[in-house]
């Protein structure tokens, strides 16, 4: 396939210096609006492009993937999780899929680290003290949180991004642990100082503070589920980067409320945007705008991903990070 004739669709204002390459490389139509696009713009999308570079807030579903255009031959996500496109239906169509990870491994991992200190420590609390200017001065009492040094950390998911929190974590001082599909090499597991439960209601009963950091799948749904979240400590503090999907949200809101687990720190959300008020008005919790993989090097890492993945493709070869279905 000749780089002129391919169409790409780009659905989101990608970093200047991404679409700068992306224009110079191929027929690209650029997003102006700083908005999603809606359902029908993207059906729209899907039926003028040879490639479409989509973000998790276009959802493609299987309706959507029946009303493609002919030529749409790949998605190049921009972003490594993957959960928002219907993988077993693109691949029935023929149409490869593929993200961008590695690059968002390392900024996931510092974020989830702010999290686990926000909640700890009350960071949020000594915030909003010192901007209302309520601050009376220092107190031997005042704000007191828990240390995290020599706690224990269950790791669910040690993929990149739960190898690299493991090995923060361990410069924190934190014990960790892990549960995962798939057992790490010994010689991993011993760089990381990292102890395996195969049993998840096992490592989740004993751990001071629980990190999400599994991609969502139809198998990791509610992992975290109303029956789960029960075998927490009251003094456990979950932690999520990952996809909201994970946890059961209302469950660890109603937990949250009622004093059973101590503490979350969350990045997303099963409702992407719309957060449950009752979650949102809990004093224990600390919410980001899923901003766990945004730094300005990320971003622009990401998109030169998405560039290698196309021009691969253009080019008649395999991408690198084509997803494979039988993995999810
Ligand atoms: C991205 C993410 O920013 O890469 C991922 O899977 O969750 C985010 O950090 C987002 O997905 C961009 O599409």
């Amino acid at each position: 396939m000749s780089d002129q004739r391919l169409k790409v669709v780009v659905t989101r204002r990608l970093p200047e210096v991404v679409e700068r390459r992306m224009a110079e490389l191929f027929d690209v139509d650029l997003r102006t609006d700083e908005h999603a696009m809606t359902k029908e713009d993207l059906v729209a999308a899907m039926g003028r492009a040879d490639v479409l570079v989509p973000t998790i807030t276009d959802r493609i579903d299987a309706g959507m993937l029946a009303q493609a255009g002919p030529h749409l031959k790949l998605i190049a996500n921009f972003g490594a999780g993957i959960d928002h496109v219907d993988l077993a239906t693109a691949r029935q169509r023929g149409i490869l899929v593929t993200n961008t990870p590695g690059v968002v491994t390392d900024d996931t991992a510092d974020m989830t680290m702010a999290l686990i200190l926000a909640v700890t420590r009350r960071i949020p609390e000594g915030l909003a003290v010192m901007q209302s200017g309520d601050w009376q001065g220092w107190s031997p009492t005042a704000y007191l949180g828990g240390r995290i040094g020599g706690k224990q950390l269950g790791i669910l998911g040690m993929g990149r991004i739960g190898q690299a929190v493991a090995r923060r974590a361990r410069a924190f001082g934190m014990e960790i642990h892990y549960h995962n599909r798939k057992r790490l090499r010994p010689e991993t597991e011993a760089a990381l100082e990292a102890r395996y439960w195969e049993s998840l209601d096992q490592m989740v009963s004993r751990m001071d503070v629980i990190s999400v950091n599994c991609p969502h799948t139809p198998s990791t749904f509610h992992l975290l589920n109303a029956r789960r979240l029960k075998l927490l400590k009251p003094e456990a503090v979950v932690v999520n980067t990952s996809r909201g999907e994970v946890i059961d949200e209302n469950a660890l809101t109603r937990m949250l409320r009622t004093g059973e687990i101590a503490g979350a720190g969350l990045d997303v959300f099963e409702g992407r945007h719309e957060i449950n008020p009752r979650l949102r008005a809990q004093p224990n919790v600390v919410l980001l705008p899923h901003m766990g993989s945004a730094t300005v090097e990320g971003r622009i890492e990401m998109g030169e991903k998405v560039l290698i993945n196309i021009k691969t493709f253009a080019d008649g070869h395999r991408p690198p990070d084509q997803v494979v279905t039988s993995m999810i």
